[in-house]
Parts: structure tokens; C-alpha cells; sequence
């Protein structure tokens, strides 16, 4: 089967209030339950149903086969990478207007949309171990977050996201395994660490400085339609799926401000020192390049006059002593001057 262009939809702009932001920053995560409506959810399981019985397809990629029982099929894959690429309801989730509305409050207004992540987690597939998401997709300044969006029940039984909360403050822990360049290498004492996302506890070097939020760590239990907000910083994992039935189904999309450089492009070769321009504008501006999105999902990137508009630049002002000693905010005195910028 081929896949459908989504027909562009209208939806309630979702308004961050102040408190889930200072929830963000508090937690180093935030839930945003029913963000994404039910038919949306209800579409893109569908979707998943016919990737695992081989009803449809994704290019470049090798489908169950056709005559394993269906069982089988259904372990063919654990997750997916990148299918926004090459399917266009997986760009259009990436994009989803009420992701982006989120985002854009969190790390916005000017948003990059990066990578995009599919898990099947049936019965008895494994988690992931402790990791730090920036460790894989650095962007300068790290502006990384992650939105995880269920598309089942996610539970402690079949797997469910464990933030370690206050690890949200830790740098981004380099290894001297080799297994990625990334790290905040220029900290003077810092431990390198070996086998990030290593299900093993006692093999992931970042058990111990996850233990030091003990008593902190989190299962982050939520229903389809829930978001889960987090950055690139925060330690986070998950464990197997032990539930006999009941499959822990995932799109996870990662973003960052559109003004961070990114030298990431997947593990794809990409020219010059950034990758910014294979990845898609999605809110907002950028003065960076940026790529559009190959199925035409609206987005800054190719409707800046509705996703892209920022008011105009007001006049220069200062904050000045007043007569009577009080800080104010004033137009600046030199005018000339002031319309070049110079103070
Ligand atoms: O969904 C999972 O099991 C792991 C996802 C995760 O850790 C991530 O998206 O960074």
C-alpha cells in the first residue's frame, strides 16, 4: 500500500500556562495529557498495525515476512528511525501543530524540527538504559527536547518512560568508549562515562550519577494522546516490556531552538559544519539554513506568514535611572546611534 498524504487539518492552539513551565524546568520533563486529539492517535496505530502485518510498507526498509505467523511479525521491529524522512504521516506527527505549540513556549519561539523515532515495544522486547539524549544529537547552545508521544497505555508493567528528576542540572556526560564525540568535555573534573543506554546497571556509567538522586527517579505512567516533554539533559530510561498482551507503542520526535547549530544529521554525511539545513523549520524564524518538508506539511518552513510571523522589532530602549534614582525603561537618547544599533 501507498502511503496517503494527511490532508492539512485545523486545531485548537494548545497555550502553555506559566505553571507547566516552571514545571519543565523544576521536574526536567513535563506531561501534557490528550494533547493530540484521539482520531490522530487511532490513525497512526492504525498505520502501525499495517506496518507489523506487512500491509504496508516503508521504503528502503525490509517488511516481516510474509510468511512468519503473526506473533512474529509483530517482533520483526523494536523502533524506527527517521521515517518522517520517508512516510509522510510520520512527518505530519512530527509536526503536529500541537507538538509544535508546546515547544514553541519551551525552547521556541524558533523551532527545529530534528529527528523522529518510532518504538513497537511489544511483549517481552527490551527498554532503554540510564542516557542523557543530548550525549546523541548535540546542538550549540543545547537547546535539545525530546516529545514523546503515547500511543498506548505506557505503564510500569510494559515499559514506561523513568525520569530521575533534578538530573536535568547534570552536564552531558562524555565517554571515552568512542561510541559518541558528544559531551561537555571542557568541565575540569568530569567522570567519562562507558555504555550509555546499557540496560545493564552495573555496565552503564551513568548509574552512579543517577544515584545521586536517589530516591527521585520517576515512572512517567500516561494515555494515549499524552505528551512527554523532556531535554537533553535529564537521565532518563526504560525498562522491558513485562506485560503478556499489552504493547508499549511510542513516536518520539526531538527539536531544538532553530538559533542552536546542529552538527548532527543522523549518522548521515552532510557538507559544511552544521546540519542545520537538513532539518525542518517548524516554528518561527532562523537567520541558520533549514530544510522544507518533503511532504508539504505546513509548518514555518513553508507557510512563514502563518507559522513563522514574529512581531516587528520595537525601538531600542534602556533601562535607565529615573530622577528620582528607580530604574525605568526609556527610548534611547542618541538617535542616530540608536537606529545603528551602537549604545
Ligand atoms: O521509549 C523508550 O523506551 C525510550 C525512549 C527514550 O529514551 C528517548 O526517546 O530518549
Amino acid at each position: 500500500m501507498v502511503a496517503q498524504q494527511v490532508e492539512p487539518q485545523v486545531y485548537t492552539p494548545y497555550r502553555v500556562s506559566v505553571e507547566q513551565y516552571v514545571t519543565f524546568r523544576e521536574q526536567g520533563f513535563l506531561v501534557v495529557p490528550g494533547l493530540i486529539p484521539p482520531e490522530d492517535i487511532q490513525r497512526f496505530n492504525t498505520h502501525v498495525d499495517n506496518l507489523l502485518a506487512g500491509r504496508e510498507t516503508i521504503p528502503g526498509i525490509v517488511s516481516p515476512p510474509i510468511d512468519l505467523p503473526p506473533e512474529e511479525k509483530l517482533k520483526h521491529w523494536q523502533r524506527a528511525h527517521m521515517l518522517h524522512r520517508v512516510l509522510p504521516l510520520h512527518e505530519f506527527f512530527l509536526l503536529h501543530p500541537r507538538t509544535l505549540d508546546v515547544l514553541e513556549a519551551l525552547i521556541g519561539p524558533d523551532v527545529l524540527a530534528l529527528q523522529s523515532m518510532l518504538f513497537f515495544k511489544q511483549p517481552g522486547q527490551i527498554g532503554q538504559g540510564y542516557h542523557q539524549d543530548s550525549y546523541y544529537i548535540p546542538t550549540q547552545p543545547d537547546t535539545l527536547c525530546g516529545a514523546w508521544v503515547a500511543l498506548d497505555p505506557a505503564t510500569e508493567e510494559n515499559g514506561c518512560l523513568w525520569m530521575t528528576v533534578g538530573s536535568q542540572h547534570e552536564p552531558i556526560y562524555p565517554d571515552d568508549d568512542g561510541a559518541s564525540p558528544n559531551g561537555d568535555r571542557i568541565l575540569g573534573d568530569i567522570q567519562p562515562i562507558r555504555n550509555a543506554s546499557n540496560t545493564d546497571e552495573t555496565l552503564n556509567a551513568l548509574t552512579p550519577v543517577a544515584r545521586k538522586y536517589a530516591g527521585r527517579e520517576v515512572s512517567a505512567e500516561v494515555q494515549p494522546g499524552d505528551v512527554i516533554f523532556f531535554g537533553g539533559h535529564i537521565i532518563h530510561r526504560s525498562h522491558s516490556n513485562r506485560s503478556k498482551t499489552q504493547s508499549r507503542r511510542s513516536f518520539v520526535g526531538h527539536y531544538c531552538n532553530a538559533r542552536s547549530f546542529v552538527p548532527w544529521n543522523h549518522g548521515m554525511p552532510y557538507e559544511g559544519d552544521s546540519a542545520n539545513d537538513q532539518h525542518i523549520l517548524a516554528r518561527g524564524s532562523t537567520h541558520l539554513p533549514y530544510a522544507q518538508p518533503r511532504f508539504g506539511t505546513p509548518c514555518a518552513a513553508n507557510q512563514p506568514e502563518r507559522y513563522g510571523a514574529r512581531p516587528a522589532p520595537k525601538k531600542p530602549q534602556s533601562m535607565m535611572p529615573a530622577r528620582n534614582g528607580l530604574l525605568i525603561i526609556t527610548p534611547h537618547a542618541d538617535e542616530p546611534h540608536d537606529e545603528k544599533g551602537v549604545m
